[in-house]
């Protein structure tokens, strides 16, 4: 018999769209936040009909409800394989290699995420997937503990495990499968209320870092926020406390501009919820554990490596500033970054999607000079490329607002990228140069469209 196959990007909706009614279960606040998120979404697309319809052209407007962000943290090599064989069968890639020890959180992560232009526009579900770095505590008996306790659990059912399989032996899951493979999978993320340790274990393993507690106390890698993307991400910060949220103090990553670059984020505080332990002569007790939190983005276009390292050192320059008014400082110091596209486009230091226009390929053969040439005629159109990824110094700093108060703890910078990449199985993509191919072959179609030459 053939099998007909789901294609993975409609796997990857139906998962987005289970695990986001998981979460809403779970964490009733999300709702509140995804109604925040829709109205201030609708509240600026009508200010704004020329945003509307370039993001309709785009083909933005179509994923701006159903795209979503979340996160875990994984405790060993083993999970780290796997997570990635079943990201897999959804399509999605690890992209992208973030050292977070740097800001004295333990972990270093990926995101795994669909990487065409096609799968992108269809879905574009991310989960940011950090890893446990054990080897950056000093304790060695803890250290020890830890690894036994995490050798014991399998975050996986055995079905998920049987369906990858399937997958990798077949090159797709049917229909049947994928649904089956889409509940299977969500038990890996689901909360789970029952610690796996002692109550004395847990308070051992929290004293040493609150993340540590976090990953290695608990069946699974529960999923600990699911993001909606906002176009107005100020306005979603304004609006928090009215509906009784609390947002962190200061919105993560670049100020308010007219070009929207790269990613701003913000999020309320983690939950303080419930937990149950298993003591040592198996008597239970109770205590609490804050993981998860809501988090809410507004994605901009993608820098190239030199508007990059123009934003790392405008921000350093913030951070390092202390000052009083850190959003009238952040917005001071970015003007070093011109605030329009033509401009960032020109001096190289954001990605555009280009496209010939109608008049363009009417006029197909009349050879111009050039791409700026082009544009001016009217021939082709340069549109900012939106970022996919994530930012370290913001991630790190939506870690730490979640992991509360004063636990800050310096570990020095150590990036272990072989190590990260030995225990996933695989090298993880470098997410510019994905732009930048994404960028070229734009470029060529348009300009095959409207029959230029290459020289
Ligand atoms: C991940 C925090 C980072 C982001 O959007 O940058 C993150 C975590 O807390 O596990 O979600
Ligand atoms: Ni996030």
């Amino acid at each position: 018999m053939t099998r007909i196959h789901l294609p993975p990007d409609e796997i990857r909706t139906l998962f987005s769209s289970a695990m986001s009614d998981m979460y809403r279960a779970e964490v009733p606040l999300y709702q509140d936040l995804l109604d925040l998120v829709a109205d201030v979404n609708s509240d600026t697309l009508e200010r704004d009909p020329a945003l509307k319809a370039s993001l309709q052209e785009s083909g933005e407007l179509d994923r701006l409800d159903v795209e979503r962000h979340g996160a875990i943290r994984l405790g060993k090599a083993e999970e780290l394989f796997t997570i990635r064989r079943l990201f897999a069968v959804m399509g999605m890639q690890p992209v992208g290699y973030y050292d977070l020890s740097v800001a004295g959180i333990p972990v270093h992560s990926t995101a795994f995420r669909p990487i065409g232009d096609e799968a992108l526009r269809k879905n574009p579900f991310r989960v940011f997937t950090s890893l446990l770095r054990l080897d950056l505590v000093d304790d060695a008996q803890l250290r020890r503990d830890a690894e036994a306790i995490l050798a014991k659990r399998d975050i996986f059912t055995p079905r998920v495990r049987a369906l990858i399989d399937v997958c990798e032996t077949h090159g797709g899951l049917t229909r049947t499968e994928a649904e089956e493979f889409v509940r299977e999978a969500l038990e890996t993320f689901r909360w789970h209320k029952d610690s796996t340790v002692s109550a004395a274990t847990y308070q051992r393993l929290h004293d040493a870092h609150r993340l540590i507690a976090d990953v290695v106390s608990f069946k699974g890698p529960h999923i600990n926020h699911l993001t909606p993307r906002t176009l107005d991400i100020d306005a979603v910060q304004a609006g928090m406390p009215k509906r009784g949220i609390t947002p962190k103090a200061v919105i993560e990553g670049p100020p308010r501009r007219d070009c929207t670059i790269l990613l701003r984020q913000t999020s309320f505080k983690a939950l303080e919820e419930a937990i149950d332990f298993i003591d040592e002569d198996n008597a239970s007790s109770t205590g609490t554990h804050s993981a998860r939190f809501g988090e809410i983005e507004q994605r901009g276009v993608a820098l190239t490596a030199k508007g990059r390292k123009l934003y790392d050192e405008l921000l350093l320059s913030v951070r390092t500033a202390k000052a009083g008014d850190y959003n009238a400082e952040l917005a001071q110091r970015f003007k070093a970054l011109p605030d329009d596209w033509a401009e960032l486009r020109r001096q190289g230091l954001a990605y555009f999607r280009y496209r010939a226009t109608p008049a363009g390929i009417a006029d197909a053969g009349r050879l111009l000079a050039d791409v700026e040439a082009l544009i001016a005629a009217g021939y082709l159109i340069a549109e900012p490329m939106i970022y996919e990824d994530f930012l370290p110094v913001s991630a790190a700093g939506i870690f730490q607002s979640n992991l509360g108060g004063d636990t800050q703890q310096n570990f020095t910078e150590s990036a272990n990228r072989d190590a990260f990449e030995e225990a996933l199985g695989a090298a993880v993509s470098d997410e510019l140069a994905l732009y930048a191919a994404s960028e070229q072959a734009s470029l060529d179609a348009a300009l095959a469209a409207l029959g230029q030459v290459k020289s």
